[in-house]
């Protein structure tokens, strides 16, 4: 019997390992594959292309992309910040390059350099990834509009555990150098690693996760015996050469660490498509609607704004995030058409049809100087304004969207009291867009604040709270 034990004990022990990242190759994974085995599983892919891909080097992103603006962060985990990194300090492209490449530089990550208004010489040859296409992220008028960005990281540098914003799935293309990932997939840390009730938990669950202290998720040993062994987690390891890509699915924790004899060069973006909709709603909307607590209806519009925090032009908030994802605020006309494939990023970044006919997310974030030719001049987006109530150009860059208009409506729904209370996604997305429709069809050329005003006063005539439940009658009760 002991000695049955014994073996049963060092078999748990033998198996408290790492488990590694599966490496697919370009070639063979299809989209479909790709989904069944590792979006529906909510699990970590490394997609290996082919040899002939081609070889980009730090120097040609110094030589095609310039002077264009990235932040430099110092790595700092000890302040258990996004990433484990510090303070942001703006910089040019080609300078933090060369400090990079320099000797006994300090461990410095340097991200969102906006590759799609900022480096057309890469981004026309560049391809995306065909499981990466189908996009809706990119079209958002409230997710980070540097899509996609390049980052560089110094030799030994890395961010710490993290799950991104709204929980949004993260592909990540290793252009130079080599990095080793260490993930935890969110069936694997909720529940085990995120216990409310229990004060050894490394991370804060809910909607909003975070690592509860800093801790060294490349300390193999340590890992192994503190979350895989004692708390029966699986984290995921696996090394990027380069070349490689990275899918990291919704909600996951992960983190990156640079090799110790080179810097490296990445890109990569947060995205979604239909297939990760109902992950994203059901582990992230849900959960914020009910930890914001009170009106469901109002948690699910306001924002920051509803909340009487004060909105700035460049705050874009996750509740707008889920009115996007659940479909209430989506554009159809953006969704189109298809690029053609293999296609590079430009036709992917511009693939919808109105980019270049009206403003839409891209052509309006791109500087004028930077893409002249290709779409109308715009200015560049004002800076730190602030919302007022009722203001309905939530990006702040002088124009109304139909997403921004559709925003307004949501809101608008819960200050009339149109819809009940309760109401979730579903019925918010067939009010709005009905309504939408009625003001602003889909295709429809862009409107003026005249007569969006004129348009909206018309219709809110007709936003009658709904009839209060009947009172039953005393032979009911
Ligand atoms: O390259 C890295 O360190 C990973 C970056 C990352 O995880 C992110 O941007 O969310």
């Amino acid at each position: 019997m002991e000695r049955l034990w014994l073996v049963a004990a060092l078999a748990a022990r033998c198996s408290a390992e790492l488990s590694a990242i599966a490496v697919e190759s370009a070639e063979t994974l299809t989209v479909k594959k790709f989904r069944a085995r590792y979006v529906r599983h909510q699990l970590p892919v490394i997609i290996r292309p082919s040899l002939n891909a081609p070889n980009w080097t730090h120097l040609d992103f110094k030589r095609m992309c310039g002077a264009g603006p990235i932040t430099r962060y110092e790595v700092q985990p000890e302040l258990n910040q996004w990433g484990g990194l510090g303070v942001g300090v703006p910089m040019e492209l080609d300078k933090m390059i060369e400090e990079l490449y320099a000797k006994n530089v300090r461990t410095y990550y340097g991200f969102g350099f906006d590759l799609k208004c900022g480096c057309p010489p890469f981004t026309e040859k560049a391809e995306l990834l065909k499981v990466f296409e189908e996009d809706r992220y990119k079209h958002s008028e409230f997710g980070k509009s540097n899509w996609p960005e390049l980052i560089v990281g110094s030799r030994d540098s890395f961010t710490a555990l993290h799950v991104d914003k709204g929980m949004m799935p993260f592909w990540l293309k290793l252009i130079e150098g080599e990095k080793d990932f260490r993930v935890v997939p969110l069936p694997e840390w909720r529940g085990k690693l995120d216990g409310a009730d229990d004060a050894g938990a490394p991370f804060v669950g809910g909607p909003f996760p975070s690592l509860k202290a800093p801790f060294d998720a490349f300390d193999d040993a340590l890992v192994e015996r503190r979350w895989i062994q004692e708390r029966n987690a699986s984290v995921y390891a696996g090394t990027m050469e380069a070349g490689d890509w990275m899918y990291i699915p919704v909600g996951a924790f992960h983190g990156a660490k640079n090799n110790l004899r080179t810097p490296s060069v990445s890109m990569s973006g947060n995205y979604w498509d239909k297939t990760h909709r109902r992950q994203i709603l059901e582990n992230f909307c849900e959960p914020m609607v009910a930890e914001r607590g009170g009106s469901p209806l109002r948690a699910r519009t306001m924002g920051a704004r509803g909340l009487g925090i004060p909105g700035e032009a460049a705050h874009t908030t996750s509740g707008f995030i889920c009115l996007d994802v659940a479909g209430v605020v989506a554009d159809p006309t953006e969704v189109t058409k298809k690029p053609p494939s293999p296609a590079t990023i430009d036709a992917v970044a511009f693939s919808a049809a109105p980019v270049c006919a009206e403003a839409t997310r891209a052509s309006k974030t791109c500087l004028a100087a930077q893409y002249a030719g290709r779409c109308p001049d715009r200015a560049p987006p004002a800076k730190g304004a602030t919302l007022r109530a009722g203001d309905l150009d939530l990006a702040g860059d002088g124009d109304v969207s139909r997403q921004e208009l559709g925003v307004f409506l949501a809101q608008a729904a819960a200050f009339y009291g149109a819809l009940p209370d309760d109401a979730s996604y579903d019925d918010l997305k067939a009010w709005v867009q009905a309504e939408l429709s009625a003001i602003w069809p889909p295709g429809g050329p862009q409107m003026s604040h005249y007569a969006l005003d004129r348009a909206l006063a018309n219709r809110a005539s007709s936003w009658t709270p709904p009839a209060p439940p009947k009172k039953k009658k005393a032979a009911e009760l």
